[in-house]
């Protein structure tokens, strides 16, 4: 049976300005540390991306005709303080007032985050978020974002704190580059934390009418063999890394005692210790009930095993299936052979992860309000045939997706809206301009948009709610 989503469920369409907006130095952006990092260690920079600094109209009238009733955008820091604190930049501030009226003039709900990995240059070399001064530079941008953007009505204080931590000082994937240091990705996701209760609270004193939440990326952890202690011991500690940790500070005000077992096993395997005052969770334990939505971003699930390994990570940046390597010393390794579909970048595909994180945020942390999907997609290295791109298989993975969803809403969770990961194709951080994800191929050459075959389906169950 066709299954159904609510009458007001939400159809959205996800972005974020470094991904999109190209123009890097256009207008007094200041630089970020994905300038220098991309052209060292990658094939590919972020320009001219989608070149959305131009195009939004464009988009935004695709949104209109397409069904689409909310867009993700990410304010670029560095656009409105372009070294990352000091002097605003008029001409950064003028930008995302003209995208916000443009939204409104399509009828696009404009779901606004204040930072999508790309903290300015200034303050990335000073130690980004290992650096308590920026969280104070956070929060004064975040609170001058509040003032001067009332057309806004939702906010996101971070995207994806967890792949931050991750990306900056595990995989070493993302900048600085800094690889296998555990205690600074726990750090990292606190003093994050930490500045998302600051911002939030600053925007609840102030008594802004709009809703404000953080969107964390959450993928479910399974034991390769659930009979097996090792296994399941695995996959316990990999959850606490990559979830328990940031959602813990996030809702519970403080990390639950097994949270912070788990973390100093990790470190007495991996050295390093953390930096936790007494201060910050008073910040958090006030902040804890006052975040008015959750944002899930879910593209896969992983299965562990344990092992007795050093730690060894290789990233598939270049999409050839079966190269990843994944494993921790004291935590245990990912089994990428598990008889499951997965993409060329082995992110393994698996909708009832989905299903089971949000059930278990609506267990574990009842508090939550309510939830958003602002991620959830198939990275794919489209062929652009006849002026299109037929993806059956993109539309298979949204089909499941908002499958579970329906199942999700059914038992009880508070499931309002989903935005797929990407409106228009976007390059990805760390695989380029051919991991496409849009619902809109781009020409990147001539920045022409193109409706894919998925986005004719999404329209009609906009349209419909039925998951056709
Ligand atoms: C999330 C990010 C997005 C986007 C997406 C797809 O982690 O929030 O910005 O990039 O993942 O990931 P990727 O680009 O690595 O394929």
């Amino acid at each position: 049976m066709t299954k159904t989503l609510p009458k007001d469920f939400i159809y959205g369409g996800a972005t974020a300005a470094y991904q999109a907006e190209g123009a890097v130095h256009t207008d007094g952006k200041g630089p970020v540390a994905w300038d220098s990092f991309l052209a060292d260690h990658y094939w590919y920079t972020a320009e001219p991306a989608s070149d959305f600094y131009h195009m939004y109209p464009e988009d935004l009238k695709l949104c209109e005709e397409f069904g689409i009733r909310g867009i993700r955008i990410s304010i670029a820091w560095s656009r409105i303080f372009p070294q990352g604190t000091g002097e605003p930049n008029p001409k950064g501030i003028a930008f995302y007032h003209r995208l916000f009226a443009e939204c409104r003039r399509r009828h696009v709900e404009p779901f606004v985050t204040l930072h999508h990995f790309d903290t300015p240059l200034s303050l990335h070399s000073a130690g980004d978020f290992l650096n308590r001064e920026t969280i104070d530079a956070f929060v004064q941008y975040a609170e001058f974002c509040f003032k001067e953007y009332p057309e806004v009505h939702c906010w996101t204080t971070f995207n994806e704190i967890g792949p931050i931590g991750d990306g900056q000082y595990l995989t070493g994937k993302f900048p600085p580059g800094i690889r296998y240091d555990l205690a600074r990705v726990f750090q990292s996701h606190h003093n994050m934390m930490t500045a998302h209760a600051r911002a939030v609270l600053a925007y609840k004193k102030a008594g802004y009418p709009g809703e404000i939440g953080v969107v964390h990326a959450l993928p479910a952890k399974y034991p390769y063999d659930p009979e097996n202690p090792a296994d399941v011991k695995a996959a316990d500690l990999e959850d606490i890394i990559h979830n328990r940790f940031i959602l813990d500070a996030t809702y519970l005000g403080k990390y639950a005692e097994h949270t912070m077992q788990g973390v100093n096993e990790i470190l007495a395997a991996n050295g390093g210790t953390l930096d936790l005052r007494e201060e910050d969770f008073v910040l958090l334990e006030a902040a804890k009930d006052l975040n008015d939505f959750l944002g899930i971003n879910y593209y896969m699930s992983d299965w562990m095993r344990g092992c007795a390994c050093e730690t060894e990570i290789t990233h598939n940046a270049s999409g050839a299936r079966g190269s990843s390597v994944y494993r921790i010393k004291g935590v245990g390794e990912r089994v990428f052979d598990v008889n499951v579909p997965r993409t060329d970048w082995d992110w393994i595909i698996w909708p009832q992860g989905l299903y089971d994180q949000i059930m278990r945020i609506a267990r574990d942390y009842p508090n939550y309000r309510k939830i958003y999907i602002t991620e959830n997609g198939l990275g794919y290295k489209d062929e652009f045939i006849d002026g299109t791109v037929n993806d059956d298989a993109r539309i298979d993975y949204i089909r499941k997706h908002l499958e579970v969803l329906s199942d999700a809403i059914r038992d009880g969770a508070d499931v309002r809206g989903y935005f797929l990961w990407s409106l228009m194709d976007v390059f990805s951080w760390s695989n380029g301009y051919e991991k496409r994800y849009g619902l809109f191929y781009v020409d990147f050459k001539t920045q022409k948009r193109y409706p894919k075959k998925s986005a004719y389906w999404y329209k009609r169950i906009a349209e419909t709610g039925q998951i056709l």
